[in-house]
């Protein structure tokens, strides 16, 4: 029962009850039983008015984004129900608590009037999913807050509390959530209250000066624009004009790659925590951290684990080193207080959740240690070897490794099953993406609960068998492999990353060494050169390294960085391009982007297929999660096995061929799995996300 329905004193009291978030439902019958009870109220001459609430807490997150996957015609009933609503002879009010988001917050944009909770979110989130509100949202918004605010809370996708909905004219009243109902009844017996029309000159110049304050948005987002088409409209046409057009404008953006590719982006990220095989196995509780080491990597994964509610003991040898990390915590509270996206006494919460000591025997009582200590296989498995002497049997023990060989590093132990990776991003506090290192023996509670840890964490936590690299970087690899050889054939830096950032990868590959540091990447090449003779590297990064070109810390590395973090073209590294060009024998050619594109963007996809077969991830939108989170991929692309879905593997796969023809030397061998797949025509798209999204 998705709808539950009673009369009080002459009220009819509708209740969507759909959990965990009253979506409103077509394919479950949300929005059939909505429409019915509604009207058999409406038709009911003992009913005076009817209110419309959520259970549990919360109203509605909108429509069901499952149900886009339908065909349009099975999309109309929503239709139906709002036409219903917005008609009614007799007052319909919203009483929103929790979550009043997208068709939600429509459906009660459609009641004659909308109460709230001050802590209520409303919000219309639909251009994160590559949409416009479908129902009715860009014509009534306007007409209720005016053309600015409408903007607003549609192109940023950004939800208001009830307090600021209120200001904005967006509800009619706030009250206690056990006030609602009779301030309802109260206001249907006074009359619903009426709102006088925004004067015309005054909304067609907020209207201008709003689109151009979103200017940068606009250019880049299809929605964004259809948005603003749509808010133009509402100045102009009358609301079932406007309707029309909305809707036509909805479909067309439903059916776009974009959206698709941010609606399986908004599955995955869900998906990715649920690891097949995991599905009865119970996690630990988690309550208190040990963190090792207070440099930058130890401070930020602090910070996260006192953020999420946790108690936090981190040690360090190094006095200095101590006072430096709980300067380092304190400030990023600090600075999130100074900006109001916590209070001061939240901060100060947090900050009392510390304890900073010099040696493990304060992690007696633990639940979870992490070492975050210098990237050297013996100096981390002296100290996971020392940590199990302290700590107690059932504490677990993870590694913040982003590139040791973590069944080495357990083997120190005693107990293996208990060591875990948990590679994080810098910033630690900030990146989403965590890559969570299962070792060959590492139990499956001990994996389960380091997945629980990063959702408390609210990360994007993605499980990685153990290789060199795991999934991220170990595809990068390939990336700059053919980033380096694209130059050595004939293009230059600027070219190189200006077509991969105007492909929608936030930061250009080339770029990204240089702030990462090109005396790390070439330590790393050292070893894999060592491991790896057979497979092809680029001089030219070693050369910046031998100029002491290190990248932004030295102020040059591919580009120069006469101001600190903006990247200029330096003539000194294209001419040494170039000497290398000569001094290999390879005439240089003009290159396009797309072949640059194709060639950077293949190989990841080709390595993530290689990863995927070898089950170091366990499906592809593991692999697509680890890239938007963690590498600037562009989310409304999906990921990179996603996009391979888009474009089709036969097609890349005959790319691929073509580039093994361009140039001797390549190990770039196509991944049997691409074969397979290309040749099978199947998708490389997670199955049981193309399952749960074509329900
Ligand atoms: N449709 C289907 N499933 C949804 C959903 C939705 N709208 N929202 C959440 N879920 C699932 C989610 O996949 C997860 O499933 C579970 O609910 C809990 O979600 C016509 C076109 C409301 C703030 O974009 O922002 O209306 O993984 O883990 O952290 O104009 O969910 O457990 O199986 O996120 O407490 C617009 C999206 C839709 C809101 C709750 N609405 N949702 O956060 O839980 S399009 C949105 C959220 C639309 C109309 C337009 C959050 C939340 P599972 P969760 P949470």
């Amino acid at each position: 029962m998705k709808i539950r329905s009673f009369d009080e004193a002459g009220a009819a009291r509708l209740i969507v009850d759909n959990p965990p978030v009253n979506a409103l439902s077509l394919s479950k019958g949300v929005v059939a039983s909505l429409t019915d009870a509604l009207r058999t109220a409406l038709d009911d001459p003992a009913i005076t008015h009817v209110t419309i609430e959520g259970a549990g807490g919360r109203f509605s997150a909108g429509a069901d984004i499952l149900d886009f996957e339908l065909p349009p015609e099975q999309i109309e009933p929503t239709r139906e129900l709002f036409a219903l609503v917005a008609g009614a002879g007799k007052p319909v009010i919203a009483l929103i608590t929790g979550e009043a988001f997208g068709g939600g917050l429509e459906l009660a944009l459609a009641c004659h009037a909308r109460l709230c909770t001050a802590d209520a979110r409303l919000g219309l989130p639909e251009i994160n999913l590559g949409l416009l509100p479908g129902s009715g949202g860009t014509q009534r918004t306007p007409r209720l807050i005016g053309v600015a605010a409408a903007l607003d809370l549609m192109l940023t996708g950004k939800p208001v509390t009830g307090a600021e909905a209120l200001s904005l004219g967006l509800v009619d009243e706030i009250q206690a959530v056990e006030r609602l109902r009779s301030a309802a009844d109260a206001m249907a017996r006074k009359g619903v209250p009426t709102r006088a029309p925004r004067a015309d000159a005054v909304q067609r110049e907020e209207l201008r000066l709003t689109l151009h304050k979103h200017a940068r948005l606009l250019g880049r987002s299809v929605a964004a624009r259809q948005i603003g088409v749509c808010v133009e409209a509402a100045l102009d046409v009358p609301l079932y004009e406007g309707l029309q057009l909305e809707s036509r404008l909805f479909h067309e953006l439903m059916a776009s790659s974009q959206s698709r590719a941010l609606r399986y982006a908004f599955f995955s990220e869900r998906a990715v925590a649920r690891l097949p095989g995991l599905e009865q196995v119970t996690a630990r509780p988690v309550a208190s951290v040990g963190i090792v080491g207070g440099g930058t990597m130890g401070s930020g994964i602090a910070a996260a684990a006192l953020e999420a509610g946790f108690r936090v003991t981190l040690t360090d040898t190094n006095a200095d080193m101590r006072v430096r990390a709980e300067t380092v915590i304190s400030g990023i509270f600090d600075r999130d207080a100074a900006k109001g996206r916590i209070t001061p006494q939240q901060a100060q919460e947090r900050q009392s959740r510390l304890t900073m000591a010099e040696g493990y025997e304060a992690f007696g009582e633990v639940d979870l240690v992490i070492e975050a200590v210098f990237e050297d296989m013996a100096v981390k498995q002296a100290v996971l070897r020392s940590l199990e002497d302290v700590v107690r049997p059932d504490c677990i023990l993870a590694s913040n490794t982003s590139t040791l060989d973590l069944d080495i590093l357990a083997a120190a132990t005693a107990d293996p099953a208990r060591v875990i990776g948990l590679h994080f991003f810098s910033p630690a506090h900030i990146m989403r993406l965590l890559e969570i290192v299962r070792g060959r023996v590492s139990a499956p509670d001990v994996v389960a609960t380091a997945l629980a840890f990063a959702k408390r964490l609210r990360k994007v936590p993605v499980v990685s068998g153990v290789c060199d690299g795991f999934i991220g970087n170990r595809m990068f690899e390939e990336m700059l492999r053919q980033a380096y050889q694209l130059l050595e054939e004939g293009a230059l830096p600027a070219q190189v990353d200006g077509a991969l950032e105007r492909f929608g990868m936030a930061m250009g590959p080339l770029k990204v060494m240089d702030l990462a540091g090109q005396d790390i990447g070439h330590k790393i090449r050292q070893r894999r050169m060592a491991e790896h003779p057979d497979r092809p590297y680029s001089i030219v990064p070693d050369i910046l390294c031998e100029l002491g070109r290190l990248g932004q810390k030295t102020k040059a590395g591919f580009y120069d960085y006469p101001n600190g973090r903006n990247a200029v073209a330096s003539d000194a590294v294209n001419d040494m391009i170039r000497s290398v060009s000569a001094q290999r024998g390879i005439d240089r050619r003009a290159i396009c982007d797309e072949e640059i594109v194709e060639r950077c963007i293949f190989a990841l996809i080709n390595e993530g297929a290689k990863i995927v077969e070898e089950g170091i991830a366990a499906r592809p939108l593991d692999v697509d999660m680890v890239w938007l989170n963690g590498y600037g991929f562009p989310r409304d692309r999906g990921g990179p096995m996603f996009y391979a879905d888009e474009l089709g593997l036969t097609y890349i796969l005959a790319r691929i061929r073509s580039f093994e023809k361009l140039s001797e030397g390549w190990a770039w061998k196509p991944a049997s799995l691409l074969v397979t797949l290309a040749d099978a025509g199947r998708a490389l798209r997670s199955l049981d996300t193309a399952a749960r999204i074509s329900v």
